[in-house]
């Protein structure tokens, strides 16, 4: 073919696939690493799914998200999550403050205990200033924050006894998530903390190397953690962990502006309903879920508000001491916000 030929050739191939607007589509991956700490029955997991399904509907497959559950791209150290998105191990991911609050200090507000008291509290960070302000940091760490979801009240359970009180939690060897914060917490409470990934903390509950956990109400269910011995649950609140959906900078960058909208838009529709879901069979009104856990023989104590109080005053020093390191500022605008919701 003549040079001239050729050339031409390519213009028209160029202009066709411009007119389709897929032009940049040869940079895209044939495939997009989603991770996520539990699988796709959880409510965490079906954020992802939803997610994933209606970015490849609606790119027409130029986007394929491919779901990994229990972090496996992080051999399940779920701490070491956020710096893989970073990297660019992982391309994106729907990931819990907890998870992410070693790189990024200020996610550890979310696991101030017995700072957001019910659903509109935990609203008022996440859907407020305090919510753009931590999309902001995390902007500034090489990710592009996209919407909040909500793994949930994480509630209190253990083989032993009902807690009730402090002293209830005494000695108990509890797994805790990633965050210094939770040893903090249960130490001041006087029991024996050991932090741990959630895939050993599965079977350290089953063998009894652990006493107890905490974890929201779906993941206890989803997991099956009543057949490992958990049969008492004290449902506190005292702590909250929202779900952040984030894409890595570098491959937001490659993708088109209309495709950067579809995802955006993908990620806040699938977060408004996987917090739906993340709040369905948990509440005075819904209660389809604790039912279906006292039916596995459970134990399950409500805290009254006195009770709660009980508690927060033993952990006030913790709340104290981590308010400096998250940010003064930050926290009182928090409780500001939660003052007036
Ligand atoms: O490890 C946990 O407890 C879990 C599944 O809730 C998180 O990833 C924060």
């Amino acid at each position: 073919m003549k040079l001239r030929n050729l050339l031409g050739a390519a213009a028209f191939a160029a202009a066709a696939l411009s007119a389709t607007g897929v032009a940049q589509a040869a940079d895209y991956k044939s495939e997009y690493k989603l991770s996520i700490v539990v699988g796709t029955t959880f409510p965490w997991g079906q954020g992802a799914v939803i997610w994933s399904d209606l970015v490849r509907e609606r790119t027409d497959g130029r986007i394929n998200i491919k779901i990994y559950p229990g972090t496996s791209l992080v051999q399940g150290d779920q701490t070491r999550e956020f710096t893989a998105i970073r990297q660019g191990v992982i391309d994106m991911a729907i990931g819990s403050t907890i998870n992410w609050s070693p790189q990024v200090k200020e996610l550890n507000l979310f696991s101030l205990p017995f700072l957001m008291p019910d659903y509109p509290a935990i609203d008022a960070l996440t859907q407020g200033p305090v919510g753009e302000k931590l999309f902001d940091i995390l902007s500034q760490k090489g990710v592009v924050p996209l919407a909040w979801g909500e793994n949930g009240y994480r509630q209190l359970s253990n083989s032993k006894h009902a807690v009730k009180a402090p002293e209830d939690i005494k000695g108990m060897k509890l797994r805790v998530v990633g965050s210094p914060l939770y040893i903090d917490t249960f130490t001041a409470l006087g029991a024996n903390p050991t932090q741990m990934s959630w895939a050993d903390a599965q079977p350290a509950l089953a063998s009894g190397a652990v006493d107890g956990q905490e974890n929201p109400l779906s993941i206890y269910a989803g997991a099956k953690l009543y057949d490992v011995a958990q049969k008492y649950l004290t449902l506190w609140n005292y702590v909250a962990d929202p779900l952040i959906f984030v894409v890595n900078k570098e491959v937001w960058n490659s993708w088109t502006p209309e495709d950067q909208k579809i995802v955006r838009e993908a990620a806040l529709e699938a977060g408004k309903r996987e917090i739906v879901i993340a709040r369905q069979g948990v509440t005075a009104t819904d209660d389809a879920l604790l039912k279906e856990i006292e039916g596995h023989g459970v134990t399950v104590t409500v805290l009254s508000p006195e009770q709660i109080d009980a508690f927060a005053k033993v952990t006030q020093p913790v709340f104290d001491k981590w308010a400096n390191q998250i940010g003064a500022d930050l926290v009182k605008q928090a409780q500001a916000d939660i003052a007036k919701r």
